[in-house]
């Protein structure tokens, strides 16, 4: 089985963990976010492919969600005795060996899907990982400047540094009109046997990928169902500030809301959590079919019986 999936980064690397135990003969491309992508210190660093790459690989930071394990933090503090910042985005010892590597490739003539491939070779995640496009598309959020205007900020700007609790008026992935898609993205979405869409950030993750011209209408136009899961839950993001960049696009943090938003065109299927079950109707009314299961993603194996409802929900609207 094909399984495409469009992922973000915490939220799509925990889901594909589960969907790869639940599924482990299938073949399993990862169309991944670059939107969240910063250049720091001269580096490229690309949070969501490395938070997918490292999870997948076994080399993530559980707890945290991103960045490595057993992290050391010398050349941050180095940086900083120069007085170079930025200090709110904290890149550890280990982290930074990656963007090395990255940097020194892409400097070296290489696309991002070629380098991610190469880097994928030491983590070995079980599946193909493309970056969505190999052209600089970055994600800047319109907030107030303090002087009765407003000006734009680097996404990770308004994520970590500010904790989205600023205004967002505004999310605009800079660079996408003129973004192609990586080679092997849209092969993949039309290849596909199912197509899934994580329990990932529906503006800033999975939103950013859709906004790449092709990639919205192959994915509406494929041949597979498409199935999403909830990120929201009992009307609240799981875990970050969803609910701060779905107002932005004047989405209401619900799971109904969120199907909506992504629509029929896009959306076949939708699991919401049980306790949202008696928003399923809502969502039907919609035209997209919805079941309620448990959407939380405590551990592996409960991972898995999401990923494992997702494809029966596939099988069913097929
Ligand atoms: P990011 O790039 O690291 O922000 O990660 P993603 O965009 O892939 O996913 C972020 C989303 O994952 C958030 O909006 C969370 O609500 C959602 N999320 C995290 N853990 C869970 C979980 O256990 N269950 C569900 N349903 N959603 C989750
Ligand atoms: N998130 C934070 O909240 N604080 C950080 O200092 C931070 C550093 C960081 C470094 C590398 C990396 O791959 C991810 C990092 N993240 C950090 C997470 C990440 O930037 C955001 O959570 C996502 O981009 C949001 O999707
Ligand atoms: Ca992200």
């Amino acid at each position: 089985m094909r399984i495409v999936v469009l992922a973000g980064g915490i939220g799509g690397a925990r889901f594909l963990r589960g969907l790869k135990s639940a599924v482990p003969d299938a073949d399993i491309t990862v169309i991944g976010n670059t939107g969240d992508d910063i250049h720091l210190f001269g580096l490229k660093v690309c949070p969501d492919l490395d938070t997918v790459m490292y999870t997948l690989g076994g080399g993530i930071h559980e707890e945290q969600g991103w960045g490595r394990a057993g992290e050391t933090f010398a050349v941050k503090e180095e940086l900083a005795a120069y007085g170079v910042g930025p200090e709110w985005f904290g890149l550890g010892d280990r982290d930074f060996a990656t963007h090395i590597v990255r940097t020194q490739m892409i400097s070296a003539g290489y696309p991002l899907s070629a380098v991610t491939e190469a880097l994928c070779e030491r983590w070995r995640p079980g599946v193909r990982l493309l970056p969505m496009s190999d052209d600089r598309v970055e994600t800047h959020v319109l907030i107030d400047d303090g002087d009765g205007g407003r000006k734009a900020v680097h996404f990770q700007e308004y994520w970590v540094r500010l904790r989205a609790q600023v205004q967002a008026h505004a999310i605009v992935p800079v660079g996408a009109e003129q973004a192609k898609p990586a080679p092997g993205v849209l092969e993949a979405i039309a290849a596909a046997d199912v197509i899934l869409f994580p329990p990932s950030n529906p503006v800033v993750s999975v939103g950013t990928i859709l906004s790449v011209p092709g990639v919205r209408e192959a994915v509406a136009g494929a041949a597979a169902p498409v199935v999403g899961l909830s990120p929201i839950v009992g009307d609240a993001p799981v875990r970050g500030m969803a609910d701060k960049v779905l107002a932005a696009v004047g989405v209401e943090s619900t799971a109904a809301a969120v199907a909506r938003h992504y629509g029929p065109d896009l959306l076949d299927g939708w699991l919401v959590d049980t306790v949202d079950a008696d928003r399923t109707a809502d969502v039907e009314a919609a035209g997209i079919r919805c079941r309620a299961v448990p959407l939380m993603m405590t551990d592996t194996e409960a991972t898995a019986r999401m990923a494992a409802e997702a494809l029966a929900l596939a099988e069913e609207v097929r």
